[in-house]
C-alpha cells in the first residue's frame, strides 16, 4: 500500500477496488432512496430536481460500509494508524440529462474551500454503486491539482483530466484539493455513488453524527463504528459534560 499512497500523494487520487459486491451496492442504493423519500417530505423542494442526499448513517448497510475492513485498512495506512472520523457522507447522484443537473458536482471544483496542500488529514472516498462509464458521467479528476494553490484554467482541466471509469463496487479516493467533477450523464439511467469525507477528529465535521443518531445509541454500535461517527470526539456543551470522568470524556484522549 505504501506505493499506492505515494501515487495518491503524487496524483491526488487513487483507484481502490473492487471493494463491495453487487448485493451490497443494491442495498446501499435502497437506503439512499429511502432517506431521500423521507427527507423530501421534511423540507421544501429546493428545485424540481433536487438530488442532494446526505447523512443517512442510521441504515445498516451504510453503517457496515463505515465499519468495513477495506475502508479501515485504507484509512489506517493513510493516517499512519491515527484515529479518524466521518466528516460528511452523501450520495453523488448524477441524473440522466433532462432530469435535472447535479449542479454542484458537475462543475470543476474542490471539496474544501480551504486549500491544505494535500496534508494527510482529510480524504474523500467514493464508492461506485453503478458502473462508472464515460457515457453515464463518471467522476473526472485533474491529476496533480491538489499540489497547486490556484485551480488551473478550464482548458487545462479539460485537457489533462482523467475519467475515473470502474465497475460497480469499486472505489476512488482523492484529496479534497484535487479538482474534479461529475461528467455529463448521456444515458437514461441514474449514476450513483456514495461519497464519504473523512478527516482526523480535530477537524470540525459537517454534521454531529453522534447527536444525530443519539448519544444514548453508542452502546449499540461497535467501538469501530462509534469512533467513525465521532462518539470519541464530541464537543461538550456544558460544564457537567466537560467535567465528565475520563471514561465518559466527550473528546477522548488520543484523538489528536
Ligand atoms: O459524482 C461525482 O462524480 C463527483 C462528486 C462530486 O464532485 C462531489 O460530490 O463533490
Amino acid at each position: 500500500m505504501t506505493h499506492a499512497f505515494d501515487q495518491l500523494d503524487r496524483d491526488g487520487y487513487l483507484a481502490l477496488g473492487p471493494v463491495a459486491d453487487a448485493a451490497t451496492c443494491a442495498a446501499l442504493k435502497e437506503e439512499i432512496f429511502d432517506w431521500h423519500r423521507r427527507q423530501s417530505a421534511l423540507r421544501p423542494p429546493i428545485s424540481a430536481h433536487h438530488w442532494g442526499v446526505h447523512h443517512f448513517v442510521e441504515y445498516p448497510h451504510t453503517q457496515a460500509l463505515l465499519a468495513s475492513d477495506w475502508l479501515h485498512g485504507f484509512c489506517e495506512g493513510l493516517f499512519s494508524g491515527q484515529p479518524w472520523i466521518l466528516h460528511a457522507i452523501g450520495a453523488s447522484i448524477n441524473p440522466p440529462a433532462g432530469q435535472g443537473a447535479y449542479a454542484h458536482g458537475s462543475q470543476w471544483h474542490r471539496d474544501s474551500p480551504t486549500y491544505r496542500a494535500a496534508g494527510r488529514e482529510y480524504i474523500i472516498v467514493m464508492l461506485f454503486l453503478d458502473d462508472f462509464t464515460v457515457a453515464n458521467g463518471c467522476t473526472e479528476v485533474a491529476p496533480g491539482t491538489h499540489l497547486q494553490v490556484a485551480v488551473p484554467p478550464l482548458e487545462v482541466l479539460e485537457r489533462d483530466s482523467v475519467h475515473a471509469t470502474a465497475p460497480r463496487g469499486s472505489a476512488l479516493a482523492f484529496f479534497p484539493d484535487t479538482v474534479h467533477r461529475a461528467g455529463t450523464n448521456t444515458t437514461d439511467q441514474f449514476r450513483i455513488g456514495i461519497t464519504m469525507a473523512i478527516t482526523r477528529p480535530y477537524l470540525k465535521p459537517l454534521m454531529d453524527y453522534a447527536r444525530l443518531l443519539g448519544l444514548d445509541q453508542e452502546s449499540r454500535l461497535s467501538p469501530r463504528l462509534a469512533q467513525v461517527l465521532g462518539y470519541n470526539a464530541k464537543v461538550p456543551q456544558s460544564m457537567a459534560e466537560w467535567n465528565a470522568p475520563p471514561e465518559q470524556r466527550f473528546y477522548k484522549r488520543g484523538q489528536g
